[in-house]
């Protein structure tokens, strides 16, 4: 309708002065510089489908040059699916949404000498001029401050396992209690206490749905034995719940959990042994902090001799297709 192209126009103002690849964008009357690809804010002010996509999966999540690969194939499926990819990165002290190829070829070869950004490294990474590969948290941050309201991934944070005695739990699991954007993932992974996760989201008001089941998956493998309160069959049904949240200023972000796809799911047992073995040297050698989820995500692929990366990507790029679709149904039901 007229009234929702206005406020879509009205965001976009926000966004002060539109060059050729980068905005401005003007956070409470001073002047962060955000650099929004020319696609991404052209699609953002007239009401077209975007999703945002993190980077830490691309520096630290994955090896090179798998990393870049699947970053590319993410991409390239938004798209076909009619939604505009916005990859999130911090380049040279600038928080940047939607990458050029370079860019993210950049971010890929990189890998682990970009700083692991998160909510809590945001301010400092911008303040050097540093690289930062955004998490989950800080990708969310990112996305809200220029609208964009859906963001797919492979896996978030969570609490970590004896993380009642450790205290290490993501941030991502507090922003998404204070931040309005629907995280589209394949659960969290046992390498974590899932349990727990779910305790701390209900904690914090997320509203946890799971896609197509009543379960909450493991990533790796579609069931954890826990169960969601909220359930959803269709990216219709995404799109309705996204923009109730919206609509009623909840201001909580929504996960939305699907599981991956049956063909891919069948190393699990291989995975799920890994996963033990991984935590075990974990902990003897000590790794702690935002160290641990590289360290397990890298040492599982080690130990599956790559068949834990493959079904990573495998259900990364099924995120990425219900997301574009989540993306598409979320613009059509405001026009
Ligand atoms: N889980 C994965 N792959 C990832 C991550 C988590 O399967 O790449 C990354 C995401 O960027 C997530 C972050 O936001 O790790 C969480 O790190 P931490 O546990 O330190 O909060
Ligand atoms: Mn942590």
């Amino acid at each position: 309708s007229a009234v929702s192209r206005l406020t879509n126009l009205r965001r976009h103002l926000d966004l002060a002065e539109t060059t050729n690849r980068a905005s401005e964008v003007n956070v409470v009357g001073r002047s962060i510089k955000v650099k929004v690809a020319s696609e991404v804010s052209e699609a953002l002010s007239r009401g077209r489908p975007v999703v945002a996509l993190e980077s830490t999966i691309i520096s630290h999540g994955m090896p090179y040059p798998q990393n870049l690969e699947t970053a590319k194939e993410v991409e390239s499926i938004v798209r076909e699916n009619g939604a505009v990819p916005a990859t999130i990165a911090i380049l040279d002290g600038t928080p940047c949404v939607g990458l050029s190829m370079e860019e993210l070829e950049r971010l890929a070869t990189l890998g682990t000498k970009a700083q692991k950004t998160a909510r809590r490294d945001i301010a400092y990474v911008v303040a050097r001029g540093g690289n930062g590969a955004t998490t989950v948290s800080a990708t969310m941050f990112l996305a809200s401050m220029v609208h964009i309201p859906v963001f797919v991934t492979g896996g978030i944070g969570g609490v970590h396992r004896h993380g009642e005695h450790t205290m290490d739990i993501s941030s991502d699991l507090t922003e998404l209690g204070r931040t309005p954007v629907a995280v589209i993932c394949a659960g969290v992974k046992s390498i974590l206490d899932i349990p727990r996760t779910l305790e701390y989201l209900e904690t914090q008001g997320v509203c946890v749905a799971a896609y197509k089941t009543n379960e909450f998956p493991a990533f790796f493998t579609e069931s954890s034995g826990c169960k969601v309160s909220c359930r959803v069959d269709t990216p219709e049904e995404c799109a309705s719940l996204i923009e109730a949240n919206i609509r009623l200023k909840l201001g909580t972000g929504i996960l939305i959990a699907v599981p991956i796809p049956r063909e891919h799911s069948s190393s699990g047992y291989i995975i799920v042994s890994a996963i033990q073995k991984a935590l075990k040297e974990a902990r003897e050698n000590n790794i702690t902090g935002n160290a641990e989820t590289p360290y397990l995500l890298a040492k599982v692929n080690e130990l599956t001799g790559g068949s834990s990366l493959a079904a990573n990507i495998a259900l990364v790029k099924n995120n990425a297709l219900i997301g574009a679709k989540v993306a598409v149904a979320l613009a059509q039901l405001r026009e």
